[in-house]
């Protein structure tokens, strides 16, 4: 379904999930063409979560995602070419060069951190969450992390803390296990939790959950109102958990592009893409589903979501050049910023 959002603003979420899905097309066929790389994965697949998950939030509300962290920052309005520089490692890079990826944060935009440490972003965010509400503040914080961090021992220990103190976090756990749609009835793997529902997990400790399907742009934004409106009101977290499928291209060592780029004419022809793809197209993909859903809704004709994947294509080409273009930083720079300050 559509999000409950005027229509300016579903305009928008089309033109950021599309800005990062495009974006991050380049940054794998830019790291095939050879120059030298950080490491980085993608949030291919994902754009339906975590985009309509930001429209929940206010502007001073923190974000603190992990290592699938590019949907997040261009969702926040990071600079497409300042990041691709940082995970070239270049001097004008969101953070000097010196973060790649797994560490880029934007403070300014309300994204004080990521950490790439498996469950290492979950005690961050709440402890974040508890200063606002130290202070008396109203700011929400978001932890976002992806299913594997549910075995990890210092997720159960935020999750409980923040219960007992009713800390104002939405624990946002996207999982995008193959099975995940079919978690609902017992998909997670056996092998890595004894749980059989991650959920579980959060009720243990008392704190409410929310499952959606994390392809449902519409789904995700009035969860993840609902939880925000909890944290904000001083009631306290939630674990709100968006299932997808792992994207086919999400190769954990270095990302891949099965089949070239999505077309948007496999909006109506999911048949015409490569077949080890079509599954993914026709049932999979929840940006092809939000897509689908803002044509036939009339929010957008063809000709204007041809228009828009132009002119975000364009942004992209420039940002790859901008990145290019950057000089490497001075290595004297290395010993700036290891602290707190600049000395
Ligand atoms: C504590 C820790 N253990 C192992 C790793 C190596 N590692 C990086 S990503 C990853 C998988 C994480 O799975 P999940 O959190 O479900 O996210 P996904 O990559 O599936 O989106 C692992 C094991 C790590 N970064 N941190």
């Amino acid at each position: 379904m559509l999000p409950e959002l005027k229509q300016a603003d579903l305009i928008e979420l089309l033109n950021k999930m599309l800005l990062v899905r495009r974006w991050e097309e380049r940054l794998i066929r830019l790291a095939a063409e050879g120059p030298s790389f950080g490491h980085y994965h993608v949030y291919v697949g994902q754009e339906t979560i975590g985009i309509p998950a930001l429209f929940a939030l206010r502007p001073t509300d923190l974000v603190f995602p992990t290592h699938r962290n590019h949907g997040y920052l261009l969702g926040r309005g990071a600079d497409p070419g300042r990041l691709m520089a940082e995970i070239l490692g270049k001097e004008s890079g969101l953070n000097q060069g010196k973060a790649g990826t797994l560490h880029a944060s934007a403070p300014e935009l309300g994204i004080p951190h990521t950490s790439a440490i498996v469950g290492g972003i979950v005690p961050i965010a709440a402890g974040a969450a508890l200063a606002a509400q130290v202070k008396g503040s109203d700011q929400v914080t978001v932890a976002v992390f992806g299913d594997g961090a549910m075995e990890e021992g210092a997720t159960f220990e935020a999750l409980n803390i923040a219960s007992l103190w009713k800390v104002p976090v939405v624990f946002l756990c996207e999982n995008n296990t193959d099975e995940a749609l079919g978690a609902a009835a017992g998909g997670y793997p056996k092998s890595v939790t004894a749980a059989r529902d991650l959920g579980d997990i959060a009720r243990a400790v008392g704190v409410p959950t929310l499952v959606v399907d994390g392809t449902d742009a519409g789904g995700v934004h009035s969860a993840m109102n609902e939880a925000v409106s909890r944290a904000r009101n001083s009631g306290g977290p939630t674990f709100l958990e968006a299932r997808v499928s792992r994207w086919p291209g999400s190769n954990p060592l270095w990302p891949e592009l099965p089949g070239g780029e999505m077309e948007l004419r496999y909006v109506e022809e999911p048949e015409a893409a490569p077949e080890q793809l079509r599954r993914w197209y026709s049932e999979k993909d929840g940006l092809l589903r939000y897509l689908r859903e803002i044509l036939s809704h009339g929010v957008m004709g063809k000709n204007d979501v041809e228009e828009l994947d132009a002119k975000i294509h364009a942004q992209v080409e420039d940002a790859v050049r901008f990145a290019a273009d950057s000089p490497y930083p001075p290595p004297g720079s290395a010993y700036l910023d290891v602290f707190a300050g600049r000395s």
